[in-house]
């Protein structure tokens, strides 16, 4: 088990994963202590090419000094010669007597680091904060074992399910709480995805903006969907960076292009056609819904505007079950974030 100077030792190291570029290499951060609990050394990875976390750290100490010390690594240590060379080697060399870690590496090229270092009588654990260290890496992990970015669908509702009034409004729904929110995420991705529909209907300018309308310094790529052109005045013309548009039909293509392009989180954003087309096609890695305590119902007409369409579902035996990981308040709005449940 691991005690409370390594857990405290891990939430440290992802701290300094943190400060490492996204990028072909995962982000990885590791902690040297003392068999007393004392932090010797910390260190990061700054992207491929360079030390990984575990070489990093140890460069800071004097020879000798990590002699019988707990190395806490955010990633298992690495067992190939790649850019650099094994970390589980250069554990060893340096005396580790204890290895933490919160996940196996799932390069198969690089895995084995642990195996070694247990061979070596070296004490390893594994699984230590395994949760938030995934959630940093997600779309590290998704272009590893997917080969895509990872994909988040967000959508905004009414509590009965409405993306919009009968007459196709739909600004606002949700309230200033949320859409804070969504400006945060949108820095976290790489790449805002929305249909043409979207952007004929709402004009979104598709930027990541602080709550006093100030850009946040990351912009994800703004992406459109669809055949439709994009008005010259549209605000999305505006964004900083250079807008993307395909005709859209083959989903898995704008994925592998995107991450071509180095993208490894996607927010799909809308509207409903796009959402349902990614969820039916099984592309999806979450689900974010920001629900609002408010009734919207059908037209007169039957006109009715739900926050999703076609998902392929037909009889009940299809629905698409989703595991929740979280409920928040966001004001007076609830936010929803579930993923697919694995069949
Ligand atoms: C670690 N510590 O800090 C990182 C690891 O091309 P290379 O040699 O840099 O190797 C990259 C692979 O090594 C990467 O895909 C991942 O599996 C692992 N990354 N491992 O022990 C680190 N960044
Ligand atoms: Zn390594």
């Amino acid at each position: 088990m691991a005690d409370a100077a390594e857990r405290e030792a891990m939430a440290r190291a992802l701290e300094l994963a943190a400060r490492g570029p996204v990028g072909a290499n995962p982000q990885v951060g590791a902690v040297i202590l003392s068999p007393d609990g004392e932090v010797l050394a910390e260190g990061w990875h700054r992207g491929a090419g360079t030390a990984h976390a575990e070489v990093d750290a140890l460069s800071k100490l004097p020879v000798g000094r990590a002699r019988g010390a707990t190395a806490v690594v955010t990633l298992e240590p690495c067992n190939h010669t790649g850019r650099t060379g094994p970390c589980a080697v250069a554990l060893l060399e340096a005396g580790i007597g204890r290895v933490v870690y919160a996940l196996d590496d799932p390069n198969a090229v690089s895995s084995g680091g642990a195996e070694r270092l247990r061979a070596a009588g070296v004490s390893v654990e594994s699984g230590v904060d395994a949760d938030r260290v995934r959630e940093l890496l997600d779309g590290w992990l998704t272009v590893q074992r997917l080969g895509r970015p990872f994909v988040t669908v967000k959508w905004a509702q009414s509590l009965d399910g409405r993306a919009a009034a009968p007459d196709g409004t739909s600004q606002w729904i949700t309230g200033p709480a949320a859409r804070a929110d969504v400006h945060r995420r949108r820095a976290e991705a790489d790449a805002i995805v929305v249909g043409t529909g979207t952007v004929l209907a709402d004009d979104p300018a598709l930027t990541a903006r602080r709550p006093d309308g100030a850009l946040h310094e990351k912009q994800p790529l703004p992406v459109v969907l669809g055949d439709r052109p994009v008005p010259p005045d549209a605000a999305l013309r505006r964004h900083p960076r250079q807008l993307i548009q395909r005709p859209g039909k083959d989903l898995p293509a704008v994925l592998a292009e995107l991450r071509t392009l180095g993208a490894q989180r996607v927010f799909v954003e809308g509207g409903p056609t796009i959402a349902s087309a990614f969820l039916r096609e099984g592309l999806v890695d979450e689900v974010l819904a920001y629900v609002a305590p408010t009734l919207i119902g059908s037209g007169a007409d039957g006109t009715d505007r739900p926050a999703l369409g076609r998902l392929g579902v037909d009889t009940i035996t299809q629905q698409r079950r989703l595991v929740v990981s979280s409920v928040e308040t966001l004001g007076d709005d609830l936010l929803i974030t579930a993923h697919p449940a694995i069949e």
